[in-house]
């Protein structure tokens, strides 16, 4: 839109995966000002003051502006400034000697939260040079929820129908005040409206204390428990749907016998709530219709439940006839008029001798191919031949990358690049981390990034990716396909210096490496490929001008559509399972050799499982509540979100704090057996006196770069105290485990705790 010489862009935000819509204005190619869109979808009008902050983001003069070499050691912080062709000539040599000398294989990726559209196509770069080997946070983020969600009843249940409010909404895990700040206020609506929310929190969290009717402070990590006694409740009660189940659901009989196991009494002493609440949140939320479950991260990140968590979550949804109703848990497939996730990725081009050699897949057969392979092929019967599953999946496993580049076992991996990620923060063990990407076996290592970090510090090469400002974006549900949605923003200004969308430097590989025929030209070609049919349908000729015009579109909503007759095949359309219905008994997991109903087992290191080590390490750990003023490791250069937050905080109770001598704003040291960490002291009584929690991610911009500081990342960041060995993660999808560990804190100065 243009008024007079001020150009109004509209673009959508990625400050985080919520994706609010904003006005830039802009004048003569300078982005002036950022606001919200009274028009969007999402906050009506309002955005977060990290949104804001990105103007500062786009013009800060310590973003990354062109492709370095490195010309020092690893971590000298010793570059050359070259142009993008040189790099990319350089890079697509020594990948195509690697590759002859070892096998595609030997070339992993690192992807984080996924950012615009740098993950996909990565992926698309990965399969078409023959690589299974990529990993991403996805394994401890929403992607481990989607895979047994998809495997329970055929799609994700994130989708959100705006007809109706649910009569009551569970917040699990997840504290949307301070995560989904533009989402916050539709739920303090609600609550006004007479919306009922069971919160499971161990803190009494910002969204708890808002909007709780139930509180149910559980032990880190025992969610799994709480998720059976729920069912054991709504099983026994007979609160469940039963002509849904009847219909609907396989194997309800072989749960009705595992929920035997879980009485809420033996779970109120596993999970440490009383009896009464586990027996009162049950039953409001068995009682009211509709209701919902949110996605809340904790539940993907508790290593040893992961599946079991998600899976039983899975259920109550289902057993309780809540899914697919307007207000309830809507199951949002991916977006029939587009070209999504497996197609755009080319999935099918990595042939299947590669596709067995994956890092991880002998121990985490659900969560590599083998799993995914199965869910794939139920979506592709029923989601137009094109498969369900998100793109980007299935992922290799993390840590297994690695030890593949440390051990050369079971093969060596020799090249890695990472984009939109910064694992030296973000990923657990961020030792091991560091010792693959050091290591002398790693031949080639490529980041692509917005700024120098500790990650990129220790890289080959550098490419400068461009912000969400300065490229057009489209929406990751739209392009991975977990979304039925299309929503596409516009670039609001030209890339500044020799910054590229990400787009630019897989494309450039690519086509140097014999995949011409699968590179469009532009980024923008690319978005318009992927929603062609819905662009014929709707008469625009790109997907630009769809983004200009128009700017996001939902198909309507059908209820209950697994009753509704499918044109296609002339029959109900059912869940896109292989029994075609709720898998309740999942029988993927049984035929993967996993247990097919949800269980819980207790995790590695708690006052339970290792009271020996408790008596030294007296706290509960959990790590990584988000905060609104930081999204992860990002922005710790930017002055306005350092005012909201700016040192590295952890949570400790009054009792504790007075217990080890510690005061509010102190620095003290968390330790666990693993090492410690030092970060400042909130004091406060949210948090019970048995728990601590750390914030995750730091690093200090403002620090040394070089070795052997690193930006200071390994003096607060949570993962020195986390491990990423086998028997701290989920078997069947080798989730990670952030919580819960066993901790002691004291002063910064003493040596030694006193609890
Ligand atoms: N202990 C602990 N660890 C955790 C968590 C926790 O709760 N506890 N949470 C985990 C979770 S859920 C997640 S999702 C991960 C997040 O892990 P990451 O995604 O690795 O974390 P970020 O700090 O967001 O890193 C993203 C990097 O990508 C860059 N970037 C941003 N946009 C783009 C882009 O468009 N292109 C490119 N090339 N780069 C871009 C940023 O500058 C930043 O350095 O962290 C995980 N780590
Ligand atoms: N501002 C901001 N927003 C973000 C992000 C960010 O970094 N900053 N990251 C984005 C990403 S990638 C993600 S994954 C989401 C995550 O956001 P959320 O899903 O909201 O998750 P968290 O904030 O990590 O944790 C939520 C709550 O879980 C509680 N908790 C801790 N341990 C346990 C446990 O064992 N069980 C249960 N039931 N609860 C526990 C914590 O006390 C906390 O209040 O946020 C997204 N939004
Ligand atoms: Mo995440």
């Amino acid at each position: 839109m243009l008024i007079g010489e001020i150009e109004v862009k509209k673009v959508m935000c990625f400050g985080c995966s919520l994706n609010a819509g904003i006005k830039a204005i802009v004048k003569d190619g300078k982005l002036l000002k950022l606001e919200a869109d009274p028009e969007h979808y999402l906050g009506r009008g309002w955005i977060c003051e990290r949104s804001k902050a990105f103007i500062t983001h786009l013009y800060h003069p310590d973003r990354l502006n062109y492709p370095m070499k490195r010309v020092g050691k690893r971590g000298e912080g010793k570059w050359e400034r070259i142009g993008w062709e040189q790099a990319l000539d350089e890079i697509a040599e020594k990948l195509r000697k690697l590759k002859e000398q070892y096998g595609a294989e030997t070339l992993a990726s690192l992807g984080g939260t996924g950012r615009g559209h740098q993950q996909i196509i990565k992926e698309r770069f990965m399969n078409l040079f023959g690589s299974p080997n990529s990993a991403t946070a996805g394994q401890w983020c929403a992607l481990v929820c989607y895979q047994i969600e998809n495997a329970t009843y055929g799609a994700s249940s994130r989708g959100k129908s705006a007809l109706k409010s649910a009569a009551c909404t569970v917040l699990w895990g997840q504290n949307p005040e301070e995560s989904q700040a533009c989402l916050y206020r539709e739920l303090l609506r609600q609550k006004r409206e007479g919306t009922k929310f069971i919160c499971i929190d161990p803190k009494r969290s910002e969204s708890v204390a808002d909007l709780a009717d139930i509180w149910v402070p559980l032990r880190p990590g025992t969610d799994a428990a709480l998720a059976l006694a729920w069912l054991n409740v709504i099983i026994k009660e007979e609160l469940y749907d039963k002509e849904f189940v009847d219909k609907w659901c396989y194997g309800f009989d072989r749960m009705k016998e595992r929920v035997k196991e879980y009485p809420p009494g033996k779970v109120a002493e596993i999970t440490w709530v009383p009896e009464e609440t586990i027996v009162a949140s049950a039953r409001l939320y068995a009682t009211s219709k509709p209701a919902s479950i949110q996605w809340g991260v904790k539940c993907d990140m508790q290593g040893v439940n992961v599946t079991s968590v998600n899976h039983a979550k899975a259920i109550l949804r289902s057993i309780t006839g809540n899914l697919d109703v307007a207000g309830g848990d809507v199951l949002m497939g991916p977006c029939e008029e587009a070209n999504y996730g497996p197609v755009f990725e080319y999935l099918d081009m990595l042939p299947p001798e590669q596709k067995s050699k994956q890092l991880g897949a002998d121990r985490h057969r659900f969560w590599c191919f083998a799993g995914y392979d199965m869910i794939y092929e139920a979506g592709k019967r029923y989601w137009w031949g094109k498969g369900n599953a998100a793109g980007y999946m299935p992922n290799c496993h993390t840590t297994s990358v690695y030890d593949a580049i440390i051990t050369r076992k079971p093969y060596p991996v020799t090249a890695l690049i990472i984009g939109g990620d910064n694992p030296m923060v973000a990923y657990p063990n961020t030792r091991h981390v560091y010792e693959a990407l050091k290591s002398p076996n790693l031949e080639l290592s490529v980041v692509v990034e917005q700024w120098l970090t500790p990650t990129a510090m220790l890289a080959d090469y550098l490419f400068p990716a461009a912000c969400w400002l300065e490229m057009p974006v489209m929406h990751m549900h739209t392009l991975q396909g977990l979304g039925n949605y299309v929503y596409i923003g516009e670039q609001a200004v030209e890339p500044l210096y020799e910054r590229k969308p990400d787009f630019y430097a897989y494309q450039g590989l690519g086509r140097r490496l014999g995949q011409e025929k699968y590179w469009r030209d532009t980024l923008e070609d690319e978005f318009t490929w992927c929603i062609q049919p819905l662009l014929d349908k709707l008469g625009y000729t790109s997907a630009i001008e769809f983004a200009k015009k128009q700017g996001w579109w939902f198909p309507p909503f059908i209820e209950k559509r697994y009753e509704k007759i499918n044109p296609r095949t002339g029959k109900q359309w059912g869940f896109a399972t292989p029994t075609g219905k709720v898998e309740i008994y999942s029988t993927i997991l049984e035929k993967l050799g996993y247990d097919p109903l949800p269980h819980y087992q207790e995790p590695p290191e708690t006052p339970v499982s290792a009271p020996e080590l408790n008596k030294e390490y007296p706290y509960i750990l959990t790590t990584g509540s988000r905060v609104r003023g930081l999204h992860h490791s990002e922005h710790r250069q930017i002055q306005l979100t350092r005012r909201i937050v700016n040192y590295p905080t952890v949570e400790i109770h009054p009792d504790t704090a007075q217990k080890q001598g510690i005061k509010d704003g102190d620095w003290v040291w968390i330790e666990t057996k693993r090492g410690r960490i030092k970060q400042k002291a909130w004091v406060t009584d949210k948090i019970p006196p048995w728990m601590v929690d750390i914030q995750h991610a730091w690093w200090f911009p403002e620090k040394d770069a070089e070795e052997p500081t690193l930006y200071g990342v390994f003096e607060s960041n949570a993962n020195v105290l986390t491990p990423d060995e086998d028997k701290y993660m989920d078997g069947p999808m080798g989730a990670a485990g952030f919580l819960p560990y066993l901790c002691k804190v004291y002063p910064v100065g003493n040596h030694v705790g006193k609890g």
